[in-house]
């Protein structure tokens, strides 16, 4: 188009237009209804149901159970967009939002990540999957125009809820989506392999106190802390306890996660991953290869689906922080890293909403394209499809971490790097002050160069590289260690060093070059206590050499000719995860200040990093 002064004004009065079309595009194609399910123990769920206008054809239905509101409540107040997608929304679906039990305006009390009861004896014994299957019962009886098919999605803790439809077993439940869903709270969201998230503290309230009748409205509080600069004020707040003033007895998940620090039947009850067998649906696990909130849970509960069902099984993976593939983002960047422009509306147009039609208005009739995994490599930022995941065509390929700060295939060096770990001069996670919204998020692809020149980060990386190198899969750092100490956590962390001759960015943020960037692929955390059991911690024998393996979870990779491999392993992560006192007590989160002891850390030369590599 021939380039004048009208074209950007032209753009803009398209823009507004298209926006304004599609805020009223709910009010003006679905009708809205607002009921109380009734459930087999009497408690009623408040349930909000959008129907086409459009009566001339029947419509499946796609639901979504959340602890997070139906908003806006009141039969003529309509959301902007409605489902998964603006796409299947202007397709054409019946869309129900359910409050769970015990938030907003259900009824019942609330139980974070409620245990499922395999074998229910009385209408009493209830669970998510139970309130599912009387939800749809209801929904596919009386509501008009479905086609009988009924689908669930959700993103994060509605992803956990849709993973928890497939235990309802209602025949009219076709096809599932659980995406970023959570699957178990000690290795998603608040823990990662018994770490505590510190940086998840001030979102506790989000599931602590009961509410004490039917709101609309939120009713409870995040804490002010009076400061952007998270390090230094938890820092200053010291052992955990002391952290309780900001909140009252009424926050029962605070009081729960100081109480089971260790993984007990309080957090092995809820874990759903136990429960992921003989699945029937089809479902469709989705997930961020950089969210860091929920990584753990897609991807074991599509293997832990994919080991134990024979039904249509598939998982896709997209260059995401938690949630980005629900928005309509033109161009999918994270932090300083571009992945390319509408990633989000190709899986949305091309992948999620050929699911759903597949299986929900053609009953899974006729050739469905998609794979069985869609995934993203985020370095050469492509996408590719295989018929399993990881792929079959991937080999073991082991690297030792070598003196001179060498990331090497042989193991010639029989000796150890060292490092005094301080808890009063904790690593952070981030150069940042401030942490970027309720989570943090941004370090999940952030430059490494200032943790590199921390004497307290072990550093091993290889020659520039010769050839790609693709990782499809986890990652095993099976390190060997000791301490002064009877405790640490052992953090790992996969680094893309781009060239000197990398091409800036303009994403690329201020005083922050392309150029050597060292890029975070992966990282993990073990709390060394529970480096043999989750459920019985152990403390180490000081200066005894001591396996610890650490399981950094799935990437696709591709490190690029000219770029280097580099492992760090430091022993503090701060403020994301809390201080280890590096002194065994039973109960971390009960530990005394003169428990937390400076200690000096090696890493013998024989620890290993073991990568799936694509052949
Ligand atoms: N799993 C996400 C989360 C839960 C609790 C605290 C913070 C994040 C989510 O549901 O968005």
């Amino acid at each position: 188009m021939k380039k004048t002064f009208f074209t950007p004004f032209l753009f803009i009065v398209a823009f507004v237009f298209s926006q304004e079309k599609t805020a009223n595009y709910v009010s003006e194609n679905y009708t809205k209804k607002e009921v109380r399910i009734k459930m087999r123990d009497g408690a009623e769920l408040f349930t909000s149901i959008y129907s086409p206008k459009d009566t001339s054809k029947k419509y499946p239905i796609i639901m979504q159970r959340t602890p997070y509101d139906c908003a806006p409540y009141g039969e003529d107040k309509f959301k902007k967009s409605i489902g998964p997608s603006e796409t299947m929304m202007k397709e054409g679906y019946i869309v129900v939002y359910q409050d769970v039990r015990g938030r907003y305006m259900s009824d019942g009390l609330y139980d974070n990540m409620r245990a499922y009861v395999p074998n229910k004896k009385s209408k009493n014994d209830i669970d998510e999957a139970s309130d599912t299957y009387d939800t749809i019962d209801w929904l596919v009886k009386n509501v008009e125009n479905n086609n009988g098919n009924v689908g669930t999605w959700g993103i994060s803790y509605p992803g956990f809820y849709a993973s928890y439809s497939l235990l309802s077993n209602h025949p009219a439940l076709k096809a599932v989506s659980p995406q970023a869903a959570i699957s178990d709270f000690f290795f998603d969201d608040f823990h990662h392999n018994g770490a505590y998230l510190l940086s998840y503290w001030k979102v506790t309230p989000l599931f602590g106190p009961q509410k004490n009748k039917l709101t609309t409205e939120d009713w409870f509080k995040f804490p002010n802390i009076g400061t952007n600069d998270d390090y230094q004020f938890f820092l200053d707040a010291g052992p955990l306890v002391n952290l309780d003033k900001y909140y009252d007895k009424s926050n029962e998940f605070w009081q729960q996660l100081k109480d089971h620090s260790s993984y007990d039947e309080f957090w092995q009850k809820r874990g759903i991953l136990q429960h992921m067998k003989n699945i029937k649906p089809a479902v469709m696990f989705v997930g961020g290869w950089f969210d860091a909130e929920d990584l753990y849970g897609p991807l074991n509960t599509y293997t832990t689906v994919e080991k134990n069902s024979k039904n249509y099984n598939t998982i896709v993976m997209g260059p995401w922080s938690h949630g980005d593939w629900a928005r309509n983002s033109a161009r999918q960047v994270i932090g300083n890293i571009n992945f390319g422009d509408s990633i989000s509306g190709f899986y949305q147009n091309n992948i999620e909403a050929n699911f759903f039609r597949h299986f929900l208005k053609r009953n899974g009739k006729g050739e469905n394209k998609l794979p069985e995994a869609y995934v993203f490599d985020t370095g050469n930022k492509e996408w590719k499809t295989y018929d399993a995941w990881p792929p079959k065509n991937t080999e073991k390929q082991v690297f030792y971490l070598q003196g001179k700060e060498n990331l090497s295939r042989e193991n010639s060096d029989a000796g150890f790097e060292e490092f005094i770990s301080d808890p009063k001069k904790p690593v952070p996670h981030s150069e940042e002050m401030k942490q970027q919204g309720l989570t943090p998020r941004k370090y999940m692809t952030d430059d490494q160069r200032f943790a590199a020149r921390r004497p307290d980060v072990l550093v091993f990386e290889t020659e520039v590289l010769n050839d790609n190198v693709t990782l499809a899969g986890d990652i095993m750092a099976k390190l060997q260690v000791s301490t002064t100490g009877t405790d640490a956590d052992w953090i790992v962390k996969v680094i893309d060093v781009f060239p000197n001759d990398e091409p800036e960015t303009k994403e690329v943020q201020p005083y922050l070059k392309m150029s050597n960037y060292h890029m975070m692929v992966r990282s993990e955390v073990m709390r060394g206590r529970f480096r043999n059991s989750f459920s019985n911690p152990e403390p180490f024998v000081p200066n005894q050499k001591t396996a610890v393996t650490v399981k950094l979870q799935d990437v696709f990779h591709t490190f690029k000719k000219g770029h280097k491999i580099q492992i760090q392993v430091q022993s503090t992560w701060f403020p994301l995860i809390d201080l280890n006192p590096q002194t065994f007590v039973e109960n971390i989160f009960y530990a005394k200040p003169e428990d937390f002891k400076k200690q000096t850390h090696r890493v013998y030369n024989d620890s290993e990093i073991e990568f799936k590599v694509l052949k």
